[in-house]
């Protein structure tokens, strides 16, 4: 165990069970945990990534565990009992924490997941849950809620938007998130057409940002995983005369070669973000981003200087913002990601989120 205050430290990562790293199963927390990974690596910190089987991250050393994934936690009702698979990959990988911890100063936890919550007193080193999305079910508050106590600043998010979502707020800690920069190519024009980019599905609102552009007229290039055919042809069947052009789940240059170019990314999130790494991708490629004015987009954007916040479900808001984009310096877009979402600024903040652990960790 190494003293709180040493310059670097020995993590242990382990990761979402939803899927493979790498396979976009695990949605937003796959690039968290890679840009954390990086992030943290550059700092001079070494890090040994426990994650499910088959999972890619180039130059990242894995141990790969098998078995069957988590049910996704946002379909789960708000009272519904924990449950588990039979050979859970998330029992798997938290047997291999038990087995590997003596080398670690701290565990980091990417899993929303009840059992390495439950786990956290039965260690012998400090975990670092980070909590990748907002309040969902009972059973999850609840746990959350007990370790944030019992352990402080363990719990971590992404937003104060998401911890006002836990009944636990004034325990969690707020890190924000962060983007390799240097993947992101600044363009300080456009061309006249509007990005919309997330996964394909109703909680993502992408009908409101096609009947926004039904009155703008511009084209709508839309990127990500799409999760739901059905809602996606009824959205086109709903809007046939809007140029919608789907270009598939592109990876991170692919994507923001079009972003980059477009005059504005159009975030339109029907439930409450946690953080929103679409906006920050937005603004590292000079692109003013309008967002529904809720949840972690809230808390990013700079009304007026890098982006427009909308009355939230509002297509009449999104319309008027889209009039507005002129307005916006695509330079205070780039600077601000720069200066608030860089890989070092992101680091940094962990590096303060994890001494806080540390030093209140009690010591055994
Ligand atoms: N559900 N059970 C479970 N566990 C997770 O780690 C999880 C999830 N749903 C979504 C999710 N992780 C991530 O895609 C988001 O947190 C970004």
């Amino acid at each position: 165990m190494r003293s709180a205050d040493q310059s670097s430290w020995k993590l242990l990562f382990v990761s979402t069970p939803l899927g493979s790293l790498g396979s976009g199963k695990g949605g937003g927390v796959e690039m968290t945990l890679l840009n954390m990974w990086t992030a943290l690596t550059q700092r001079g910190h070494s890090i040994q990534i426990i994650a499910p089987q088959y999972s890619q991250l180039p130059g990242a050393p894995i141990i790969a565990v098998e078995g069957a994934p988590s049910i996704p936690a946002q379909t789960q009702t708000r009272t519904a009992p924990i449950d588990m698979p039979g050979n859970s990959v998330l029992a798997n990988m938290w047997w291999q924490v038990l087995a590997y911890q003596q080398g670690y100063d701290l565990v980091v936890n990417f899993a929303y997941d009840w059992l390495p919550l439950y786990l956290t007193p039965f260690l012998s080193i400090p975990v670092a849950h980070l909590i990748s999305m907002g309040s969902l079910t009972d059973a999850m508050d609840q746990m959350i809620g007990q370790i944030a106590q019992d352990y402080p600043y363990s719990i971590g998010v992404h937003t104060q938007a998401q911890a006002r979502t836990f009944p636990c707020a004034p325990h969690c800690y707020p890190v924000g998130n962060g983007l390799d920069l240097s993947l992101y190519q600044f363009s300080p024009t456009s061309d006249s057409y509007l990005c919309w980019i997330g996964r394909i599905a109703p909680e993502k609102a992408l009908e409101d940002a096609v009947a926004a552009v039904a009155q703008t007229g511009l084209p709508l290039k839309v990127m990500g995983h799409l999760q739901d055919q059905a809602y996606f042809d009824q959205i086109q069947a709903e809007f046939p005369q809007v140029d919608l052009d789907y270009l598939g789940f592109l990876n991170t240059n692919e994507m923001q070669q079009v972003l980059r170019h477009s005059q504005g990314l159009l975030v339109t999130p029907r439930w409450i973000e946690a953080f929103g790494n679409v906006v920050i991708e937005g603004l590292a490629c000079g692109v003013p981003v309008i967002a529904y004015n809720r949840g972690g987009p809230a808390e990013i954007l700079r009304q007026g200087e890098t982006g427009w916040l909308v009355e939230p479900d509002s297509v009449e808001g999104l319309i008027e913002a889209i009039q507005k984009l002129p307005q916006i310096d695509r330079h205070a877009c780039h600077q601000q990601a720069e200066q608030q979402y860089s890989l070092p600024a992101f680091a940094d903040r962990l590096e303060e989120w994890f001494q806080k652990i540390l030093q209140f960790y009690p010591q055994g």
